[in-house]
């Protein structure tokens, strides 16, 4: 049997390098590639290939308000980018979570399995709402819906960045918990996939933030889909330091050694290896060479995606992932009713 992979990205914004190193990028290796069983501690056999589920969260996306032709607009645009970072319909299931309605029907039954002193303690509820007394409640149940993600699948492997360990730790608990209540194998309990080097792409203009999709400042991150003279730009531009030194040092030289890790990343490089290799030499040549692995990483993505997007198969793909993960899908919500006496 094969290993079950789920992520899911939201259709907001532009989808940036952080994004892309800290989960698309393992989306598109996993797919490649059997699972080694040390990811997996729960399973002994060694699979062939994975059996992958990349959805794109519209249900998460409106926990904060969108504008409904944005938001359609956007779902194309996160399908067009999996397709061009290398995802294949052919060999993943690629969907639209609201396409399916098991992710809705479970949220609800795991919400009630739940805790409101778990969900506060969530750190990026804490961040959105900021103690808000008109926050959404979606924003608070948030974490709930992307446990039903991955729970519905029987997800074996979660690959996503690190600032998502809390909620795949949620997830875990929710799980462990409702097996002890009706069944040790109502859910599959799932593990989380980091990267070690660019797990965590900080923002070029604060390296003490994550990268993120939604800043104000343009050369606070890097898109997809931006040019070769953008990224130039943004990456000369990032914050540094004035000791000169090139070191991964995160604590207190962030801006270098977030520029080490894109540098690592994009090359392939441990970061430990990039710091040998630059040590002693400046930091504008630095830079310039960090805008280059980036830029050459980035432009047959750029390329793919032009070609993909205005094309009619992208909506042949939602569909038919959209069926096969209804199918999958399916199964899982009639044990977990089953289970719970659910249901007629
Ligand atoms: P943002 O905060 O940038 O608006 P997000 O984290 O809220 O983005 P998603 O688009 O759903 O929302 O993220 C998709 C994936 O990208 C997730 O697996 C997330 O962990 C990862 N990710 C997001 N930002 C970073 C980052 N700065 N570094 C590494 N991974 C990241
Ligand atoms: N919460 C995630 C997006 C997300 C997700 C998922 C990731 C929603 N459902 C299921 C992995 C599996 C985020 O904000 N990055």
């Amino acid at each position: 049997m094969s290993i079950r992979v789920f992520s899911g990205v939201q259709p907001t914004g532009n989808i940036h390098i952080g994004n892309y190193l800290g989960a698309l990028k393992q989306f598109v290796d996993l797919q490649a590639e059997g699972t080694s069983v040390e990811d997996v501690p729960h399973r002994s056999d060694q699979s062939s290939l994975n059996d992958c589920i990349y959805c794109i969260v519209d249900l998460h996306a409106i926990t904060l308000p969108k504008d409904p032709a944005e938001l359609r607009d956007s779902i194309l645009d996160v399908a067009a980018l999996y397709l061009a970072v290398g995802i294949d319909p052919k060999k993943s299931v690629v969907f639209v979570q609201s396409d399916v309605p098991g992710h809705a029907e479970l949220a609800w039954i795991l919400m009630c399995n739940s805790y409101t002193g778990e969900l506060s303690r969530m750190t990026q509820f804490k961040d959105k709402s900021r103690g808000n007394e008109s926050a959404p409640t979606g924003l608070f149940a948030y974490p709930v819906l992307m446990a039903a993600d991955i729970l519905l699948y029987d997800s074996n492997v979660v690959p996503v960045g690190s600032d998502q360990k809390q909620h795949i730790e949620l997830t875990r608990d929710i799980a462990i918990r409702v097996n002890n209540k009706y069944g040790d194998d109502t859910f599959v309990v799932p593990e989380g996939r980091f990267l070690k080097d660019g797990a965590r792409v900080m923002a070029l203009d604060n390296p003490t933030a994550k990268m993120s999709k939604s800043a104000e400042n343009p050369h606070s991150f890097i898109s997809l889909l931006d040019d070769e003279a953008k990224i130039r730009k943004s990456i000369m531009r990032a914050t540094t330091d004035s000791d000169g030194e090139i070191r991964f040092d995160p604590a207190s030289k962030p801006g270098v050694s977030n520029l080490l890790t894109i540098y690592g990343a994009f090359t392939g490089k441990p970061v430990a290896e990039v710091e040998r290799e630059w040590a002693g030499r400046g930091y504008g040549d630095f830079k310039k060479a960090v805008a280059e692995v980036t830029t050459d990483a980035l432009e047959p993505i750029r390329r793919r995606y032009a070609e993909i997007r205005p094309s009619d198969e992208l909506r042949a793909v939602l569909r038919d992932g959209a069926e096969r993960a209804g199918a999958i899908s399916e199964k899982v919500i009639l044990r977990v009713k089953e289970r719970f006496g659910l249901g007629a």
